[in-house]
C-alpha cells in the first residue's frame, strides 16, 4: 500500500475518478485501490457503525488512515518496546496521528481502512490499537522492503494474524519456562561453583535458549532432520549443556581441568570454542542431528565453514534437498556490525555453488562488544543492517519475551523452509555481568549496569507473566528449579571423581573409517598410479569435444592438442596432468569441488573446464561428461571473496573426508586475505579440536616479473605455521607429480590439508610436461634427483623447488655443466630431510650444498630449512637467493632479470654479465653460513 503514500493531501477528484473507473471495472485500478475500494464499499454495506465516506474528503481520511497502517508496517520496528533495559531513541517522523493529517479527534470515527488490517471497518482508536500490538510491541518486523509481493503479504499476514500474542498451549508455554529455566540455573551455577572462571555468561539473553529448543522442533516439523550451527564465545557453554546435550559432567570435567591427558598430543583448545554434534529426538518423535561447528576466538569466522558444512552435507547426505538441513548461524551485535566476512558470506545465500537455502541469523544483542558502547559500534540504525543486502527479513525481539522470540523464531523457520532465503533474528537483550566473568562493566557503562543490576532475570519476568495469566501451578518453578539444580550438582559431583581416560580420537559418520595420521605415514607416498588403459579411456573423454555443439575455434584448437597429448604424443602438460587427477578421482567415485575466482576457465586461461558454446550461454563440462558412473564433479567461480570462501571450502571438506575439495587463489599473493582461515583452521584445527580436514590449496607462485603482488604466494608464512605434521605444503615443477599430489589426498586413511604452489608460466613451458608412464607408475615424489649429471662429476648441489628449476636446468645444458646436481624438493612439509641427506651422502665428492630460491632471503622456504637444517647432516647448507627485503618482488622488470641471472649465476658458478655483477654489488649479498 505504499503506492497510496504520495496521495496523502491530494486532490479529492482524482480519487472520485479511481472510485468511479473501480465500480465499472474493479481491475481497472491498481491492487492496493481495489482492497481499498474493497473495504469501502464493505463498509459502506454492512453493519458496521456508520459510515460516511460518501464524499472526497472522506475518501481522503481513509487514505490518511491506510497511510498509517502503512507506516507502522514500514516503521513499527523503530517504535517498538523491544529493548529490555535503555530507552529507545526518538526516530523522526513518529507515527502519531498528526504525521498522517489524522487527530485525536478521529479516534471514534469509524475507517473502512480497517478492512486492510483485517478487522473490518473499524474506529481509527481500535486500528491504531491493533497496528501498536502488532507492530510496535515486542517484536519489530523489518520487512516492508522484500521485493516479492507474494513474501511480503505471507509476512504480513503472520504478524498480523499473531498480533504480537502468540497463542501458545500450556504445555508449550511450560516447555519454555523448563528450557529458559534451564539456560538461567546453568549460568547461576557456573557462576556460585566456579567463581571468576571465564565462560561468557548467556546471562541476560537466556532466551535464546526456549528459542533455539522451538526452531528445531519447528524445523523438524517442517522436515529438516539436520541442523549446523555457528556461534561464538557468549552462551556457548549453555547452548553446548542446553541444547546440544553435552552432559554436563563433561562441562563441569573441563572446568575442573580434568580433560587434559598429557599422553595425546593435542594441544586443545579453551572450552568456549569446542565444538560438538548430537542427534535429539523431538517432542513430536523426530530425530534431528546438530553440529556445534568449532570456532576460533576470531569472531564470525566461523560463518563461511557453517556454510561450508552445510552446503556440503546438504550434496552429499541429502542429494541436493536443502530443505532437510539448515545452517543457524549466531551472532553477537558488535560482531556482526563489524567484522566484513559476514558481508562476504551472506552474499553466498544466493550464489549457484555456494547457496544452502537460508541462514536462520540469531543475533544476540546485547548492546555492548566488550567494552564498546553500540553507538561506538556501528554508523547503521541496527546491527542488522546488512540483512538489506540479501532482502532478508529482519524480526527485532525483546529478549525479556521468550514467547515472543519462539514465536518470532518459528516464523523464521517457516519462511526459510517456504522461501529459501536468509533471515534475521536481532534478540535485544543485556549483559548481566563484565564482558567475562572477571571483568568490571561499571568501568566504561556505570548508568547502564546500575540499571542492569536491578533488572530481573527473564526466567523471574516470564513466571511473572505466566502467575498473572493463571498458567502457572504454584510452586512448579520453583521446583523446577530445584530438581535442575540437583542434577547439575550431581553431575558436578561425579566431575570431580572423573579421571581422564585414554582420549583416543575416534571419528564417527562420513570420517568413521579413518583415523589421525602418524609421522611414519610421510616418510613415502602411497602409489597413485593409474592403469594405462583407464588414464588413456579418462584422457580421451574428457579431451573430446561433442560434434553436435558449436564451440569457439580457439576452443576446438586447444581441445585438438589436448587429445593429440591422449591419442598421439603421450606426453602431458600441467593442465592435463590436473585434469587427468580430476577424471580419475571422479571415475574412482569421488567427488571433486573447485572454487575460487575465475576457476572455470582458469585465471591463466589453462583450464578452460567449463566451455562455454559460441553464439550461447550453455556451458559443456568435460569432466562432467566422462561417464554415467562418475562421481559429481562441482566447480564454481567465486565472488571476489578470499576469507569468505576458504572458510567455505574448509567447511566443506570438514563434512565430508570423500570429496576433493579444492580451493584456488587468483594469485597466491591474495590468500593472505583469508589469512585467518590459514591460522586458525587449516593449520591448527587438528591440534586444538583433533579434526582433520583434506582442503586443497592452489596458491599460484612465481617470479615472473609482475611485480611485489603477483609473484610470491608467500610460501614462509605456510613454513611457519607447519609443524606436527599438520600440513603438506608442496611446490611441483612437473604435471605427473601434482596429479600424484593431488590423488594421494585419497589414498591414504588419514586427511591433511595441502598446499600447492602452482606454477604461472610453467603452465605452457615446453620443458614442463610429463610422460605417460610418470602417470601410470608409482607415485607422488617428495623429491626429485638431477638425471642429467654423473655422480662423480658433482662438486655442488642445488636444492631447489618450483619454478627456478628450470631456468636452472635449461642454464645448466645450455653451459653443459656437469659439476653441478640440481634436485628438487617437491614437499616442503613434510620435509623430506632423509631423502636430503641421501641425496648429500650419495653426491660425495660435493664440496657445496645450496639451497637456490627466488624468494628474498627472508622469504620462501629458507627461514623454514635453515631452522630445521643445521641440526642435520645438511647443516652446512647455504642460500642463493634475492637479499632480504621487506617488499615480496621488485616492480621494475629489468630488475627482476637481473636478479634472476645473479640467482642463476651465483647457484650455477657460471660467469656473471656486468650488468648483473652491479646488481650483485648494489645487492651486499652476504651469504650466511651455518655452523
Ligand atoms: C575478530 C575479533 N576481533 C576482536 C576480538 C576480541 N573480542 C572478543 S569479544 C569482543 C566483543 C564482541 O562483542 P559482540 O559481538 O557484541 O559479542 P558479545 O561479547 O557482546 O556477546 C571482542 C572485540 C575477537 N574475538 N575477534
Amino acid at each position: 500500500m505504499d503506492k497510496l503514500s504520495y496521495l496523502n493531501g491530494a486532490n479529492a477528484e482524482y480519487i472520485e475518478s479511481l472510485y468511479q473507473s473501480y465500480q465499472q471495472d474493479s481491475e481497472s485500478v491498481e491492487f492496493g485501490w481495489q482492497k481499498f475500494f474493497e473495504g469501502f464499499d464493505f463498509g459502506r454495506g454492512s453493519e458496521a457503525p456508520a459510515v460516511t465516506a460518501e464524499t472526497p474528503e472522506q475518501f481522503l481520511k481513509e487514505v490518511n488512515v491506510l497511510n498509517l497502517i502503512d507506516g507502522y508496517r514500514s516503521r513499527g520496528h523503530l517504535f517498538t518496546h523491544t529493548n529490555p533495559v535503555r530507552e529507545r531513541r526518538k526516530h523522526l517522523p513518529t507515527l502519531d496521528l498528526a504525521n498522517f493529517g489524522l487527530s485525536d479527534a478521529d479516534l471514534e470515527t469509524v475507517f473502512n481502512s480497517g478492512v486492510e488490517i483485517g478487522i473490518g471497518a473499524a474506529k481509527l482508536k481500535d486500528i491504531v490499537a491493533f497496528l501498536k500490538q502488532t507492530y510496535a510491541g515486542s517484536i519489530g518486523a523489518e520487512f516492508k522492503f522484500l521485493r516479492t509481493p507474494e513474501v511480503l503479504n505471507w509476512i504480513q499476514q503472520k504478524m498480523e494474524s499473531a498480533r504480537n500474542t502468540p497463542n501458545f498451549s500450556i504445555d508449550e508455554k511450560k516447555r519454555i519456562l523448563r528450557k529458559l529455566n534451564e539456560a538461567v540455573s546453568f549460568e547461576n551455577f557456573l557462576g556460585t561453583k566456579f567463581l571468576g572462571q571465564k565462560r561468557f555468561s548467556l546471562e541476560g539473553a537466556e532466551a535464546l535458549i526456549p528459542a533455539l529448543d522451538s526452531v528445531i522442533e519447528k524445523g523438524a516439523e517442517l522436515g529438516i532432520e539436520e541442523f549446523v550451527i555457528g556461534m561464538a564465545h557468549r552462551g556457548r557453554l549453555n547452548v553446548l549443556a542446553n541444547i546440544m546435550q553435552k552432559t554436563y559432567k563433561d562441562i563441569f570435567a573441563e572446568f575442573e581441568g580434568k580433560s587434559y591427558n598429557p599422553d595425546t598430543p593435542f594441544g586443545g583448545d579453551v572450552k568456549y570454542h569446542l565444538g560438538y554434534s548430537t542427534d535429539v529426538t523431538t517432542v513430536s518423535g523426530k530425530s534431528v542431528h546438530l553440529s556445534l561447528c568449532p570456532n576460533p576466538s576470531h569472531l564470525e569466522t566461523v560463518d563461511g565453514v557453517v556454510e561450508g558444512m552445510s552446503r556440503s552435507k546438504i550434496d552429499f547426505k541429502y542429494g541436493g534437498d536443502n530443505s532437510r538441513l539448515a545452517p543457524i548461524l549466531i551472532h553477537g551485535d558488535a560482531s556482526v556490525a563489524g567484522q566484513g566476512i559476514v558481508y562476504e558470506v551472506i552474499q553466498m545465500a544466493g550464489l549457484e555453488g555456494y547457496k544452502t537455502g537460508g541462514t536462520i541469523h540469531l543475533v544476540i544483542n546485547n548492546q555492548i562488544g566488550f567494552t564498546t558502547n553500540y553507538k561506538d559500534a556501528r554508523t547503521s540504525t541496527y546491527c542488522t543492517d546488512i540483512a538489506k543486502v540479501t532482502l532478508s527479513p529482519v524480526f527485532h525481539v525483546n529478549g525479556d519475551d521468550p514467547e515472543a522470540l519462539v514465536y518470532a523464531i518459528n516464523l523464521a523457520m517457516e519462511y526459510r523452509q517456504k522461501y529459501k532465503n536468509d533471515v534475521f533474528i536481532d534478540i535485544l537483550c543485556y549483559r548481566r555481568f563484565g564482558h567475562n566473568e572477571s571483568d568490571e562493566p561499571k568501568f566504561t557503562q556505570p548508568l547502564l549496569y546500575k540499571t542492569i543490576e536491578k533488572h530481573p532475570n527473564p526466567r523471574e519476568i516470564y513466571i511473572d507473566q505466566l502467575t498473572k495469566e493463571g498458567k502457572l501451578e504454584a510452586g512448579l518453578a520453583k521446583e523446577m528449579e530445584k530438581d535442575f539444580r540437583g542434577i547439575l550438582q550431581e553431575r558436578l559431583n561425579e566431575a570431580k571423581e572423573f579421571v581422564a581416560g585414554n582420549a583416543e580420537v575416534k571419528f564417527g559418520g562420513a570420517w568413521a573409517d579413518l583415523r589421525m595420521a602418524t609421522p611414519k605415514d610421510f616418510e613415502t607416498s602411497p602409489v597413485t598410479a593409474v592403469k594405462k588403459s583407464t588414464l588413456l579411456e579418462i584422457g580421451k573423454r574428457i579431451t573430446t569435444l561433442p560434434t553436435n555443439k558449436k564451440f569457439f575455434k580457439k576452443i576446438e584448437k586447444l581441445f585438438a592438442e589436448r587429445s593429440k597429448m591422449v591419442n598421439e604424443t603421450n606426453i602431458f602438460d600441467w593442465a592435463m596432468g590436473e585434469q587427468l587427477a580430476y577424471g580419475t578421482l571422479l571415475s574412482e567415485g569421488k567427488r571433486v569441488r573447485l572454487s575460487g575466482q575465475d576457476v572455470e576457465r582458469g585465471t591463466f586461461s589453462h583450464r578452460h573446464a567449463v566451455l562455454t558454446l559460441e553464439d550461447s550461454e550453455e556451458e559443456y563440462v568435460p569432466l562432467a561428461n566422462i561417464s554415467d558412473q562418475q562421481a559429481p564433479f562441482d566447480i564454481y567461480n567465486s565472488h571476489l571473496s578470499e576469507y569468505g570462501v576458504l572458510g567455505f571450502e574448509y567447511g566443506y571438506a570438514m563434512a565430508n573426508p570423500n570429496a576433493l575439495t579444492i580451493w584456488e587463489a587468483q594469485f597466491g599473493d591474495f590468500f593472505n586475505g583469508a589469512q585467518i582461515v590459514v591460522d586458525q583452521y587449516i593449520a591448527s584445527a587438528e591440534t586444538k579440536w583433533q579434526r582433520e580436514n583434506g582442503l586443497v590449496m592452489l596458491l599460484p607462485h612465481g617470479y615472473e616479473g609482475q611485480g611485489p603482488e603477483h609473484s610470491s604466494a608467500r610460501i614462509e608464512r605456510f613454513m611457519e605455521l607447519c609443524a606436527d605434521y599438520n600440513m603438506q605444503v608442496t611446490n611441483c615443477t612437473t604435471p605427473a607429480n601434482f596429479f600424484h599430489v593431488l590423488r594421494r589426498q585419497f589414498k591414504r586413511d588419514f586427511r591433511k590439508p595441502l598446499v600447492v604452489f602452482t606454477p604461472k608460466s610453467l603452465l605452457r613451458h615446453p620443458a614442463c610436461v610429463s610422460k605417460l608412464e610418470e602417470f601410470t607408475d608409482g607415485g607422488f615424489k617428495e623429491l626429485i634427483d638431477d638425471v642429467n649429471v654423473k655422480v662423480a662429476e658433482v662438486t655442488r648441489i642445488v636444492f631447489c623447488s618450483g619454478k627456478i628449476y628450470y631456468e636452472l636446468l635449461e642454464k645448466q645444458q645450455a653451459d653443459k655443466l656437469k659439476h653441478v646436481a640440481i634436485v628438487r624438493v617437491e614437499q616442503l612439509y613434510p620435509t623430506p630431510v632423509d631423502q636430503m641427506e641421501a641425496i648429500q651422502k650419495k653426491y660425495k665428492n660435493a664440496k657445496e650444498v645450496y639451497w637456490v630460491q627466488e624468494e628474498p632471503e627472508n622469504m620462501g622456504a629458507w627461514p623454514y630449512l635453515f631452522r630445521k637444517l643445521y641440526k642435520t647432516a645438511l647443516k652446512g647448507i647455504d642460500v642463493i637467493s634475492r637479499r632480504e627485503s621487506s617488499s615480496t618482488a621488485t616492480g621494475f622488470a629489468k630488475q627482476h632479470a637481473n636478479q634472476q641471472a645473479y640467482i642463476l649465476a651465483k647457484a650455477l658458478e657460471v660467469s656473471v654479465t656486468e650488468d648483473v655483477k652491479d646488481i650483485a654489488k648494489k645487492a651486499t649479498k652476504k651469504l650466511v653460513q651455518i655452523d
